[in-house]
């Protein structure tokens, strides 16, 4: 390996490992993974799967090929032989900024597990040349700006390849960029980013904001840009459509190259509908069907049995509705194809929740995948009981057996191997490495229960982790916390249903309490880390009040010897990396029903913190593996959330009317003291909204929330019992590895070997 690496270093560089500098080495590093993906054969199997998708979290590449190359040990110690640490060369690379949340770092997770699995299967989704804002904290408030993160020396290969997209007034031509998804142990895939080359980064000015108007500039330059207006609407669906047609198209013209007839589609591909924002790939790949000759019957069975879709969530918000007039001002060729699709769904059911055009003229996209694809699924199983009782009851009823669940999981290569070291490596001192292939041979810890020793390293590493992390906080945002405190952590995008308002006010509560003499028995740092979306309102205040908080603490010589309070700014994947394995409490405390899985819960209850959280998504399974002695549960069931809603009958006022303390917990929003740091009318907003609407039942669960956290930084105190726990959680996190869930996915839905 010293051989090939020096030989890049001397034809890019003209020197060798001893003198050039960490970039330079980080660039070889590069080429040198390059080359080698290029001695794998691309992964075959009988059917090929597309998985398409707006979002792609895929992170930093450089370690997680490393790994799943097999050489991330060998090329470690060369560099540390040579005086280099790769811990450092892997800083320099730019995150890619390709994704939001959850839903995308879902997307990157499946890949590499669709790749290690030897599946073939290729994501296709857009090449975002400033995808999601980067986030700044000044005056207490969010501020976005542009994310360039693409720079020359990077992961996309370009393949030449482009498509002609056609729009109503105009034409673009495509051009398609790859990066390689490169299995662990084995296989390898593409993910196919496609992009525009007239794309104008000078367009965008002071923040985010540029002409939206302005497409052949602007198509690819941000992920989920602003639709709060037309204009803003207008353009998420020219985005959808360049990358549904460009996806159409590559899956065509692959298939023809096969030698395929594009009558036997379904026989050789499945395409996976990840959330709606694909959905237009039914009539787009009907209509290019027609085009081929097909008859429109045909064509429909043929998309039918091509297409699934995935939902990811119940808010309605999420559930994309275009108007018909935009869909014809974009795409009208896919009009006559809609009211088709629109005309034979009414045959099958009159019923009004299941039309894919409403009364108001818009198109359920959802509505549509679930007519003309052959698999619907949540991510969860309470979210898929909850779709088939109560949100999507009436397509149940219609399509029973296209329902079915696949409960998301996570690359163990990323979440364990790459970003707990320390962690991974004890593990297999103790039980070998069979887990690394099959996550479920974690439960062998089991053994260890009782074992001293092994408790007592567990919590060692938890706290070299912690320190780890501490460091890193103290470089990057000059805020030096206590390593020996609890690590409290809610990471996730910032949204009111994950209640990130909830957890705020306890930590009011607390400080409310400690000025009246109440002494916390260990110092506590409740770590934050969320975006808000820019146009969202009420989100962006909660941010603000969680910075005020955290300045207000931070001032209180008294309270500041208990309690700390942090936001990590502009939270991402890499940073992702750095807090799981240092938190010892994980933050999951939606309202039920709302959260339609979570993955974060798993990557840190993989990483030995405790969950403390409500019956919600994947809660709920990580609940059932590990018993009630092992997580902190409270709160009201989903049902009962399911009936407030239904029976509207949630008073906030019944919360805190008849409860002072509840009441001073929430006025402490809008104190003299938060308003002489923060603005009044972002803190009065928030004051509002949770004292007169409370949406989201934030003060529903307020007290058993408190209960539950208070018993959980208790029970800190016992550290051998907290071990105990820890060791439970790590061990039976082996069913959240996204390889079982491909692997459910390939047997239930996409078969791709059979
Ligand atoms: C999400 C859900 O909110 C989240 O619970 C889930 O884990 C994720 C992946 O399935 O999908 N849905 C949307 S929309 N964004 C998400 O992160």
């Amino acid at each position: 390996m010293l051989t090939k690496l020096n030989n890049i270093l001397q034809i890019q560089f003209q020197k060798d490992i001893d003198n050039c500098t960490n970039e330079e080495l980080y660039i070889a590093l590069l080429m040198l993974v390059k080359a080698l993906s290029k001695n794998r054969p691309l992964t075959q199997t009988k059917r090929k799967l597309y998985y398409i998708s707006a979002e792609f979290l895929i992170g930093k590449l450089l370690s997680n090929n490393l790994i799943n190359l097999g050489i991330y040990d060998e090329i470690n110690s060369l560099l540390q032989e040579h005086g280099k640490d790769l811990s450092i060369i892997e800083e320099i690379e730019p995150e890619p900024s390709l994704g939001n949340g959850g839903l995308g770092r879902l997307a990157a997770c499946f890949l590499d597990s669709i790749a290690t699995l030897n599946l073939s299967g290729d994501g296709i989704g857009l090449n975002y040349h400033l995808g999601l804002f980067k986030q700044k904290f000044i005056n207490h408030l969010q501020k976005e700006e542009a994310n360039p993160w693409l720079q020359k020396d990077n992961w996309l290969n370009d393949t030449n390849i482009g498509f002609d997209i056609q729009f109503k007034d105009f034409t673009v031509h495509s051009h398609l960029y790859d990066i390689d998804v490169i299995g662990y142990g084995q296989g390898l895939n593409k993910l196919h980013l496609f992009d525009l080359d007239t794309i104008d980064e000078n367009i965008v000015k002071e923040g985010i904001s540029f002409d939206l108007t302005d497409i052949k500039k602007n198509l690819t330059l941000f992920l989920y840009p602003d639709d709060s207006t037309k204009e803003g609407q207008l353009l998420r669906i020219y985005q959808q459509y360049f990358m549904i047609s460009n996806a159409a198209q590559l899956i065509l013209m692959e298939e023809k190259a096969k030698g395929h007839d594009l009558k036997d589609l379904h026989q050789h591909v499945c395409i996976q509908i990840n959330d709606t924002h694909p959905s237009m790939i039914i009539p787009e790949l009907i209509y290019r069907l027609l085009k081929e000759g097909i008859h429109l019957k045909e064509a429909v069975h043929i998309v039918t049995n091509t297409c699934a879709y995935t939902n990811h969530t119940i808010l309605a918000e999420a559930l994309e509705k275009w108007p018909m007039d935009y869909l014809r001002q974009v795409v009208p060729h896919l009009i006559p194809i809609i009211e088709i699709l629109d005309t034979v769904a009414f045959t099958r059911s009159e019923e009004e929740d299941v039309q894919i055009i409403d009364k108001e003229n818009r198109v359920h996209m959802a509505n549509m995948d679930i007519h003309f694809g052959y698999s619907i699924n949540g991510v969860a199983s309470l979210h898929t009981d909850i779709l088939k009782n109560s949100e999507l009851n009436a397509f149940y009823k219609l399509y029973p057996q296209k329902f079915n669940n696949k409960t998301n999981g996570i690359t163990f290569r990323r979440w364990l191997l790459h970003c707990n070291h320390e962690l991974s490596q004890y593990i297999q001192s103790l039980i070998g490495n069979k887990f690394l292939q099959d996550a479920t041979k974690l439960k062998e810890l089991l053994q260890y229960i009782n074992d001293e020793n092994v408790l007592s390293t567990l919590l060692k590493i938890k706290a070299h982790n912690k320190q780890k992390l501490a460091d890193y906080i103290q470089k990057t945002m000059q805020i030096s916390i206590n390593p020996n405190s609890i690590f409290d952590i809610q990471i996730k995008r910032l949204h009111e249903y994950k209640r990130q308002q909830m957890n705020l006010l306890y930590i009011i509560n607390l400080l409310l309490k400690i000025r009246q003499g109440y002494r916390p028995k260990t110092p506590i740092t409740f770590i934050f880390g969320a975006k808000a979306a820019p146009a969202y309102v009420i989100a962006k205040d909660i941010i603000h009040a969680i910075l005020c908080l955290q300045d207000i603490i931070a001032k209180d010589s008294i309270v500041n010897k208990y309690i700390q309070v942090v936001m990590i700014e502009n939270y991402n994947v890499s940073q992702a990396e750095k807090l799981i394995p240092a938190c010892d409490i994980s933050e999951q405390i939606s309202l039920a029903s709302k959260e339609a899985s979570g993955t974060g819960n798993m990557k840190m209850m993989l990483n030995g913190a405790i969950t403390l959280g409500t019956e919600d998504g994947a809660n709920v399974e990580i609940h059932q593996l590990v018993g009630d002695d092992n997580i902190y549960i409270f709160g009201e069931s989903s049902d009962n959330v399911i009936n407030h809603y239904t029976k509207q009958d949630y008073n906030v006022k019944d919360y805190y009317e008849n409860d002072t303390e509840i009441e001073n917990t929430l006025k402490f929003l809008i104190s003299k003291e938060m308003l002489s740091i923060g603005n009044a009318e972002n803190l009065q907003r928030l004051y509002n909204e949770l004292s007169n609407k409370d949406w989201f039942m934030t003060l529903l669960d307020l007290k058993s929330y408190i209960q539950a956290k208070d018993k959980a930084f208790h029970d800190y105190l016992n550290r051998q019992n907290w071990a105990k726990m820890s060791l439970t959680n790590i061990a039976n996190a082996g069913y959240f590895s996204s390889d079982r869930t491909i692997a459910e996915y390939n047997n239930d839905i996409w078969k791709l070997d059979k």
